[in-house]
């Protein structure tokens, strides 16, 4: 069938991987509209072995693209997303610009995607700290019931942009940052701050975790409590992850859940010292999950450790993966 298929930010570095990961799972493309900010325009950009100029939003709008796959920061994705969905496009959204509107939808595909209509168009991606942990409990919750989650995040700084990780190879190369990204020296540190901070002390990525998770298990009973932390790494973001469930858990059922669960692969040998890595999980769709083990000091609870590629299963591939379901349920047209 015709697509065309608009990927609004294509130059930044989820927009490539955006890309990337049309191209690998075959989403039928038929005409890409590639949209990247005014001096962009006209650029070429290669996707499946064509070329594509670089358009700018009027003429991506005019040409009514069946989906509008955005990663191009909250503020365009605020004054752009209705102008397609006007048109009758499907936006799907990067940004943090809809997620928590209660008349968006905030989609996890293994989750949630059942509950996408005909109405939905403009629907939100998640965070990546919080797509990764939601989709190791997901079967988890199902089975034992979530009742409150205390995670603390390794990020990488692939999740900031471009300019990190050219913050993060120079200072590596002995050399002052140009632009840096962060108000400190990453490479050989660990900043407890990513987003800015809120009037409770707590950062915008923090409480993206608590917010976003409720939303997307659709249970604002959960509680959950984040420190969110960069370091300087590049293949994805980790996640101490300590869970107390409603109900009695066996640790050998847990994993077999784990194994069962859609979008999780199970990485868990310490003897052989086998655990979830961000080098490892680099390049992947799946998320790790490692370390499992009972938290000995209370009921109910467990520990794990879960890592992505916060571009590809944090970003680029659940958008996609959105795309793929909407298309499925014949949400596109
Ligand atoms: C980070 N989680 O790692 C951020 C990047 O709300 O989509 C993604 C921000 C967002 O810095």
């Amino acid at each position: 069938s015709f697509m065309k298929v608009a990927v609004v930010g294509a130059t930044g570095l989820v927009g490539t991987e955006m890309l990337k990961v049309l191209a690998e799972r075959n989403f039928p493309v038929t005409e890409l509209l590639p949209v990247a900010s005014a001096r962009s325009v006209g650029q070429e950009i290669e996707f499946q072995g064509q070329k594509y100029k670089v358009v700018s939003m009027d003429d991506a709008i005019a040409a009514r693209p069946a989906v509008a796959i955005f990663s191009a920061g909250g503020s365009i994705s605020k004054e752009e997303a209705p102008r397609f969905a006007a048109v009758g496009t499907v936006v799907i959204d990067n940004s943090s610009a809809w997620r928590m509107d209660p008349t968006k939808k905030l989609v996890v595909p293994e989750i949630n995607a059942r509950e996408l209509t005909a109405t939905d168009k403009i629907i939100a991606n998640p965070n990546c700290s919080t797509i990764q942990m939601v989709v190791a409990l997901n079967e988890l919750h199902r089975k034992f019931k979530v009742q409150r989650i205390v995670v603390s995040t390794y990020q990488s700084v692939t999740g900031t942009g471009k300019k990190a990780v050219d913050q993060l190879l120079e200072e590596r190369a002995g050399q002052e940052p140009t632009n840096p990204a962060y108000p400190h020296r990453i490479d050989l540190n660990v900043l407890p701050h990513i987003d800015v901070f809120e009037d409770n002390g707590y950062t915008k990525e923090e409480m993206k975790m608590v917010n976003e998770t409720k939303k997307i298990f659709g249970d604002d009973q959960i509680r959950v409590t984040a420190t969110t932390v960069r370091i300087p790494v590049m293949g994805g973001h980790s996640e101490a992850v300590n869970v107390e469930f409603a109900e009695e858990f066996d640790l050998d059922e847990v994993r077999e859940i784990l194994r069962r669960t859609e979008g999780v692969e199970l990485v868990d040998d310490v003897k052989n010292n086998v655990y979830p890595m961000p080098k490892d999980a680099h390049g992947k769709d799946a998320v790790l999950v490692g370390r499992l083990r009972r938290d000995e000091t209370q009921p109910r609870t467990l520990n794990m450790w879960v890592v992505a590629d916060n571009l590809r299963k944090g970003a680029a591939t659940n958008a996609v993966q959105i795309a793929e379901a909407m298309l499925k349920m014949g949400l596109l047209e």
